[in-house]
């Protein structure tokens, strides 16, 4: 391997590290757009699914379609933590990600409000109470700072959800609605940059570090070119899961009825970093993190 890829594979190292945790959503269950939907929808879903946008600032919002998503008056979207669901942690349990932005003097922040609810499975939702006055309980109302370690609502901005406030303990969904004409926010409609998940079931655990017994997972060889072994240990033949996730956290391959050994072949799939997890009964048993080069 030559100096570069060891270079490359430094820099994706450094990418990677926080969003192997999976604090952003696997896929987007449904949406629905409203009047004046439209900007960002040739880059959805990746527009929602990943991190906030890294360039965002409180007096400079987002505003690339690559980046953010608008709803629409009345829009709304459901986002999926299915395989890692959020849990009521200490504090807030997640943050949502609005292109809101500080204008004039004073200060005042350009809102535009969508109503939070959470759900476990996808019928029965619970809604953040919110004040349609002050707007106090409702996403789009705080502007982000796309440099700050979006985990730590202290310093990332965005609007921050606490479970225990609802009587939550588990969310599988997350619903963002344009709050339309039900609050006196500033502009038309909600844009969704991205929402991050703070405490998880599974995987508050870098993928570095084995969850308990790790079944002796291996990959092999690592950097690999084409073809990626992968073995464990199975002494009970039970049938295991094997799912790789690339550096958005979202399920790139998922293979079934696995019993000692499976084989990557990557045909086209992007150089890069990617997570392989072996699973039994929907939990993470162990993961490593492997370096595709081409
Ligand atoms: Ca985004
Ligand atoms: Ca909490
Ligand atoms: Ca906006």
């Amino acid at each position: 391997m030559n100096c570069r890829s060891y270079t490359i594979i430094a820099v994706l190292f450094c990418c990677v590290q926080s969003i192997f945790a999976r604090p952003f959503p696997e896929r987007v269950l449904e949406v629905s757009y409203g009047s004046s939907a439209g900007f960002g929808q040739e880059y959805f879903p990746e527009n929602v699914l990943g991190a906030p946008d890294s360039s965002a600032a409180p007096q400079f919002p987002s505003a690339n379609p690559e980046e953010i998503l608008t709803l629409g008056t009345d829009g709304w979207i459901i986002l999926s933590f299915e395989d890692d669901p959020i849990i009521d942690g200490d504090g807030f349990d997640f943050t949502v990600f609005e292109n809101a932005f500080y204008f004039g003097e004073p200060p005042r922040v350009y809102t535009e409000a969508g109503i939070v609810s959470v759900s476990e499975d996808g019928n029965q939702w619970v809604e953040f109470p919110y004040n349609p006055d002050t707007l106090a309980g409702l996403a789009g109302i705080t502007p982000v700072d796309g440099a700050a370690d979006p985990l730590n609502p202290d310093e990332s901005g965005g609007d921050s959800f606490d479970l225990s406030e609802i009587g939550v303990e588990l969310v599988r969904y997350i619903r963002i609605t344009d709050a339309g004409d039900l609050v006196t926010d500033l502009g038309p409609s909600f844009d969704l940059d991205a929402v991050a998940g703070l405490h998880f079931q599974v995987s508050d655990v870098p993928s570095t570090t084995p969850i308990a017994s790790d079944f002796n997972l291996e990959v092999y060889p690592n950097p690999f070119n084409s073809t990626l072994h992968v073995s464990f240990e199975n002494e009970l033949s039970r049938q295991f899961r094997l799912r790789i996730l690339n550096m958005m956290g979202q399920e790139i391959i998922l293979s079934d009825r696995l019993a000692h050994s499976w084989e990557w072949q990557s045909g086209n799939t992007a150089a890069g970093i990617y997570l392989i997890q072996l699973l039994a009964n929907n939990k993470v048993l162990s993961s490593r993190q492997v370096v595709l080069l081409r």
